[in-house]
């Protein structure tokens, strides 16, 4: 079955009733058909024939013009997908966000919102959920990748940008990587990605390119010293790129943005715009999800101009839930900040602690009504706004349905028509059929989320069993902000729930040590004391 026969325009199904058009075509090949047939009715059957594709013409390539632009519309469609990093449940204005959001709105409203659509707790396990649709506990990537590590996602997996790419499709990555970055083995561009403009750590300086203590910006793995803030620059190549890419193939882009992440870094005049808000964390932060948020207008103009828009899948995504003061307040960490900020001032804050201390206080996300935030198994680290757009292709509207970061590279595969191209040993599943109403709603299996305090949970939708030293049970649809622990009403589920979790795969190949954080912390911007990321991996990869 060629891939474009495969869908259906929006949701809901095709009527039993054709319409007229297809009708008459069908009448005419029965009766060209039939063997009894004499001459007269072999006449209106001649005549039946070319009224019939005067209709067809006449219905079917006025659309076709204004449905395909520039672009062949048979062609699989070209994928982009965008992501944010530490954006928050209500940092978009579709959520009551007091920050304008009207492209990523746009997304939303124009596409389908996946309102249930949960990453991570943090960056590099939902990059490695992403990349590679399977459990990133079981890739033994349940935190961060601090810059001291020389594991990264593990080199015998099959990423989406070499699945695609294996598809016939051109896979190009802007913006941060964070799945490994100690030698060029680990770099988007030994992962399936034909070209890379962005950085290999968890976070820069917008201005400075910095990350703990190393230049962090590169194209094609040679550093790239260049002058802009970071939100501007990144979109500018991704339109470029864009530009430029290889029309005689699908394209895709993954843009992975580095905002709103840490540091709270923003030009002035967008800062302006916010002066109403009184708590500076949240002004800045707002100035970074607005620059977010233009910069994805851009691209979506880009998509446009290109004649891409009718047959491109826009994701967008955040990375995981935004990053508040309240995270780690019940933490080691943040009590220890808390207590220091109290008591010195931070300028003189030894890196270690000016580190701890900028997680633990700076963040100035909004998750709510969503508990907690980044680094947590709770609600507000987890869920993400995410949004689908395929215009033309996927019907407008509001997903319910539970889907997760693993479930994004099987999705993406069935939507481009690849479904056989699925591999067979992933944890995710393709969500394609609830998003399009196509058959019946598929599986939702067990999805396992680690925090960065020891908390895990694991979701069996609409159950959510948590284990932070003690063990609660709830049911997400019904109890969105986790405040009734059911566990007692349940303990089969519960038991089974308890379970599955001890039974997970989590090998132990990576992990933060929190004392070599405390000595060489991954701070974002400031100081270069080492060489660049680039020139690093390059000599690791040398010796
Ligand atoms: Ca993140």
């Amino acid at each position: 079955m060629p891939w474009h026969s495969r869908f259906r325009l929006g949701r809901r199904s095709i009527p039993d009733v054709l319409p007229p058009w297809r009708e008459a075509r069908r009448s005419m090949f029965e009766l060209a058909l039939s063997s009894e047939a004499g001459h007269g009715e072999a006449r209106r059957v001649r005549f039946a024939a070319v009224v019939g594709v005067v209709i067809f013409i006449a219905v079917l390539l006025p659309t076709r013009v204004v449905a395909s632009g520039a672009e062949e519309v048979r062609r699989p469609p070209h994928i982009v997908v965008v992501l944010a990093d530490d954006m928050g449940w209500r940092d978009v204005s579709y959520h009551g966000s007091e920050i304008p959001t009207p492209s990523i709105d746009r997304i939303a409203k124009e596409g389908i919102e996946l309102d249930r659509f949960y990453a991570q707790p943090t960056c590099s396990p939902t990059r490695a959920a992403l990349m590679t649709g399977k459990s990133p506990q079981r890739l033994g990537i349940e935190s961060p990748i601090h810059k001291g590590a020389v594991v990264g996602l593990p080199l015998e997996e099959t990423t989406l940008a070499t699945l695609l790419a294996n598809q016939g499709y051109q896979s190009l990555m802007v913006g941060k990587w964070h799945l490994g970055h100690y030698t060029p083995e680990q770099s988007p561009l030994a992962r399936g990605f034909e070209y890379f403009y962005g950085f290999l750590n968890g976070g820069v300086g917008y201005w400075d390119h910095v990350h703990g203590g190393g230049y962090d910006w590169q194209r094609n793995g040679k550093t790239l010293r260049e002058d802009g803030y970071a939100t501007h620059l990144l979109v500018e190549d991704a339109v470029r790129v864009l530009a430029d890419r290889d029309r005689s193939r699908p394209t895709f882009l993954y843009v992975a943005f580095s905002s709103p992440h840490l540091p709270n870094e923003a030009p002035s005049a967008s800062i302006e715009r916010f002066a109403h808000l009184e708590n500076e964390n949240r002004r800045v932060h707002a100035a970074m999800v607005s620059e977010l948020d233009i910069a994805i207008g851009r691209l979506l103009e880009a998509i446009r101009a290109e004649g891409m828009e009718d047959n491109t899948i826009v994701l967008f995504a955040s990375d995981n839930g935004g990053l508040n003061p309240g995270v780690y307040a019940g933490s080691a960490a943040g009590t220890m900040a808390n207590f220091l900020g109290e008591w010195f001032d931070r300028p003189f804050f030894p890196p270690g602690l000016e580190f701890l201390a900028a997680n633990a206080l700076d963040g100035g996300s909004d998750n709510s009504p969503l508990p907690v935030g980044k680094g947590s198994v709770a609600e507000g680290g987890t869920r993400v706004p995410a949004a689908i757009w395929w215009p033309g292709h996927l019907e407008r509207g509001v997903h319910e349905g539970f889907i997760s970061a693993s479930d994004v590279l099987p999705t993406l595969l069935e939507a481009i028509g690849a479904k056989q191209q699925i591999p067979s040993d992933l944890n995710g599943r393709s969500q394609w059929g609830a998003l399009t109403g196509d058959g019946a709603d598929p599986e939702t299996p067990d999805y396992v989320v680690t925090g960065m305090f020891n908390e895990i949970a694991i979701y069996r939708s609409p159950w959510k069993l948590v284990d932070d030293g003690e063990v609660s049970l709830y049911h997400i649809y019904d109890d969105p902000y986790e405040q009734t622990d059911v566990s007692a009403q349940h303990p089969t589920l519960l038991s089974d729930l308890q379970d599955t979790l001890k039974g997970w795969p989590r090998p132990k190949v990576g992990g933060i040590n929190f004392l070599n954080v405390l000595l060489d912390p991954d701070s974002f911007g400031g100081e270069e004391d080492r060489l660049p990321w680039a020139d690093a991996a390059r000599a690791n990869g040398t010796r």
